[in-house]
């Protein structure tokens, strides 16, 4: 990718409703200072951020870290966190690429082209590094993956060939050829997944007549009624809103006016196939073999055809205005509280574009862009880009720096190097202190919005979107860090108060089942799996339980507890015992657990095994013990552990094969999960703990950094999502924990 991006925070606007707090930004410069960064693909699909950390590198004032290799273990977590400490951000965070998915990007392009704002959006630098992007990531066989290290899917494939061309691209040129070549051969664009089609549509290369419905009048359904929208998984939820809008209007790109939409019209379908002459309503259920995930149920078939007839004989206009002015609203409610960002990239992409058409765009497109809410929308899209030596992308979200501040941060304690690394701490300190989230402007249970008051979310608080684990991995930062002497000393001050606020949002998100969900309260069954109408996402209808998100707020609790005996003390005992049965629940019969949000089964293990510690269980309990045997059955001969993505995907774990140049299939993040558990578990097994941390030390790099090698992260079962920050922050846990508990407790160093 070209030189002269800088990543820097970005000034204050007038347009939006609140302070911009804690986001990164990249800018263009044009003066370049180093050497375009090469990055190879076909060594390693996951790039190193390495234009980010290089950038932190050179500002840094401090000491270096010793060039030594160190002989015991402290000093490698010591010579670690002098290293990331260099990463660190003025504000305290942690910041990093969080890109991956690759059905995000092309959103933004096509909504940027359509408002015709891509000089605004995406100027000529932002254009030539999206197209290093997209064309760094083609595979062999022509196609895009549905994330970096996916096989090549349509739904991949249809719309970076899309984002390709409205960045530049020309369709004779070898690359798009290629991407035809694979469209064509798995039946165009007609056999796209749902979601692609939307975008197709919307922009003019594909017909409405061609999609399912996405009726607005489903909010209009009572509350009690099990398929309101209400008790969906909010990001399901809050992507079929402006989905719906859109729907209602038929809202349409005049592509017939445009050369390159009027283009696409014929490259995305076989040769010789007659754009006008295609029979769209025979394609409303047609969807490509290698993407069709969660086929569409016979029952939301039905559903679907119910409602195409619907469509047909034409909706009633009353109820059809009364709907869409609701989602309207709702959408505008969505943007004011979270600052322009909405919950998430795909949303937000559909609500750029929204905020255009609702402000008159079709007729008066000037005045359209002069509309606050466009602009404001125009003016938060660099929350969600990153460079890295892959190019531009959008990223999974607006960072991931509340997760990555809180784990460094528990890292830190662990290694008991929280005096050593003072400023560090105290500015990390701060800022998670600063990004705890206030309480909704609106009131909490409008647009069914639970309260959030004293969460903390995934990236920052004006995000407003905090998540059950996401506050409890902060909450345990946060009740770590205070009672150290120098954040007593010299820290901002966190009043108690917002403590018991915390507790109060975590025991309130705790379900009936004894187990934590994501952002709100289970609010339906897994029977409405049967409505995924999505094809190329598994389990996204509801927010279920899951044990990565109980075992944090039950750890997080616990530990709350043990500073306040007096506030709540039998509640959170008595949540905590309901969350280990969950857990207990949750797990299989070959003593692992299932990763949701990490990949995958070491993923699961870890929180598994810590979360029924927490409860109390003796580590020589027999699902602890299970679990022990299960992760050692897995290491590898050289003391590490990998996993493929294919154990998200087919929920069957996979081994890793050799891959990208590594000289096994274990990777370091991988191990260290594992090794967490294990020592948590106190494994008896010393050897095997001993062969994983000597792993850990020989990947260390000189600097005190280690590779980026896989994706660690997971979404939906099918797809991977890059946390840079784990390649640092989890090999410094585990020989954190080897160094300063697991390893003196047995006599080993
Ligand atoms: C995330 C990122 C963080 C993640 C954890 C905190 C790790 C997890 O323990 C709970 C769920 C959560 C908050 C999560 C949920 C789903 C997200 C928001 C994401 C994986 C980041 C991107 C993803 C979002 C759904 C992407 C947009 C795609 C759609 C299908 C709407």
């Amino acid at each position: 990718v070209d030189a002269g991006w800088k990543p820097c925070v970005e000034a204050q606007s007038e347009v939006l409703p609140h302070q911009v707090s804690g986001q990164q930004v990249w800018v263009y410069s044009s003066e370049k200072s180093e050497d375009p960064v090469l990055f190879s693909p076909a060594n390693n699909p996951n790039s190193s951020d390495h234009i980010f950390r290089q950038a932190k590198l050179k500002e840094w004032k401090g000491p270096q870290p010793d060039s030594d290799i160190p002989l015991d273990c402290l000093s490698v977590v010591r010579k670690g966190f002098s290293f990331y400490q260099m990463l660190q951000c003025d504000d305290g965070q942690w910041a990093g690429d969080y890109g991956g998915p690759h059905f995000l990007l092309p959103g933004f392009v096509i909504a940027a082209y359509i408002t015709g704002h891509m000089d605004t959006i995406f100027p000529a630098p932002h254009c030539k590094a999206i197209q290093a992007y997209l064309l760094n990531h083609q595979q062999e066989d022509g196609g895009w993956g549905s994330h970096i290290e996916s096989p090549s899917t349509m739904f991949g494939t249809v719309l970076n060939y899309v984002a390709l061309r409205l960045v530049g691209v020309e369709a004779e040129e070898e690359a798009c050829q290629k991407g035809r070549q694979f469209m064509r051969q798995h039946g165009g664009a007609l056999y796209a997944p749902s979601w692609a089609k939307f975008w197709l549509a919307v922009l003019g290369v594909y017909e409405w007549q061609g999609i399912a419905p996405v009726p607005p009048e489903m909010w209009l359904l009572p509350q009690w009624f099990p398929l309101h929208p209400g008790r969906f998984w909010c990001h399901c939820r809050m992507v079929y809103l402006p989905m719906c809008w859109l729907y209602a209007r038929r809202f349409t790109f005049k592509a017939a006016e445009d050369p390159i939409a009027s283009a696409l019209r014929s490259e995305l379908y076989q040769e010789g196939q007659k754009y006008q002459q295609i029979e769209w309503r025979r394609y409303v259920h047609s969807v490509a073999d290698i993407d069709n995930y969660s086929p569409i149920h016979p029952f939301m078939r039905v559903l679907q055809e119910a409602l195409l007839f619907y469509e047909r004989f034409g909706p009633w206009k009353w109820l059809r205005k009364i709907s869409s002015d609701f989602a309207l609203e709702y959408m505008q409610s969505e943007d004011l509280e979270t600052n322009y960002l909405t919950i998430g990239p795909v949303s937000k992409a559909l609500h750029l574009l929204a905020s255009w058409v609702a402000a008159g765009g079709e007729t008066d497109s000037n005045s359209a862009a002069r509309s606050t809410a466009f602009r404001a929308h125009v003016q938060r899209v660099p929350a969600y880009l990153w460079v890295a030596e892959d190019g531009m992308k959008v990223q999974g979200y607006n960072g991931s720096m509340a997760w990555d501040t809180s784990f460094a941060m528990q890292a830190a304690v662990e290694g008991g190097l929280v005096s050593e690394f003072k400023d560090m701490s105290k500015k990390a300190w701060q800022w998670l202190v600063q990004e705890q989230v206030r309480s909704l402007p609106h009131g909490d249970w409008r647009h069914w919005r639970q309260p959030i008051q004293g969460g903390w979310g995934f990236s920052t608080a004006e995000q407003a979107w905090p998540v059950s684990d996401t506050t409890a991995e902060a909450f345990k930062a946060v009740l770590l860090l205070r009672k150290h002497a120098c954040i007593k000393a010299e820290g901002v001050p966190m009043p108690d108060q917002h403590l018991f606020d915390t507790v109060r949002f975590l025991l309130s998100y705790q379900n009936g089942d004894g187990g934590w969900a994501t952002y709100e309260n289970n609010r339906g069954w897994s029977w409405y799996e049967l409505l995924n109408p999505s094809e190329v996402f598994g389990d996204i209808m509801i927010d279920y339980s899951y044990v990565e998100c109980s075992s944090s707020a039950m750890q997080a609790l616990m530990l709350f507890t043990e500073q306040f005996p007096q506030h709540r003390a039998r509640e959170i005992a008595g949540a905590i015992q309901r969350g280990a049965r969950f857990i207990e629940a949750m797990q299989r019969s070959d003593g692992s657990w299932y990763g949701c949000w990490g990949n995958c089964f070491t993923y699961g293990c870890w929180f598994g095994i810590e979360g029924l510690l927490c409860a109390g269980r003796p580590a020589s309990c027999r699902p602890i013990e299970a679990c022990v045997k299960f992760l050692l059955g897995k290491q590898n001969s050289d003391g590490g552990w990998g996993e493929d993505f294919a154990s998200c995907f087919n929920r069957e774990y996979a081994a890793r094969e050799k891959l990208y140049g590594c000289d096994s299939g274990s990777t370091v993040v991988q191990t260290s999960w594992a090794l967490l558990a294990l020592m948590a578990a106190n494994c008896k097994d010393i050897e095997a703990v001993q062969r994983g941390i000597a792993l850990l030390r020989r990947r260390q790099l000189s600097t005190g950094d280690w590779p980026q090698e896989n994706v660690a992260g997971v979404f939906n079962r099918s797809i991977g999502i890059t946390y840079t920050a784990f390649r640092n922050v989890f090999p410094l846990w585990a020989i954190g924990r080897f160094a300063a508990d697991y390893g003196p407790r047995h006599g080993c160093k």
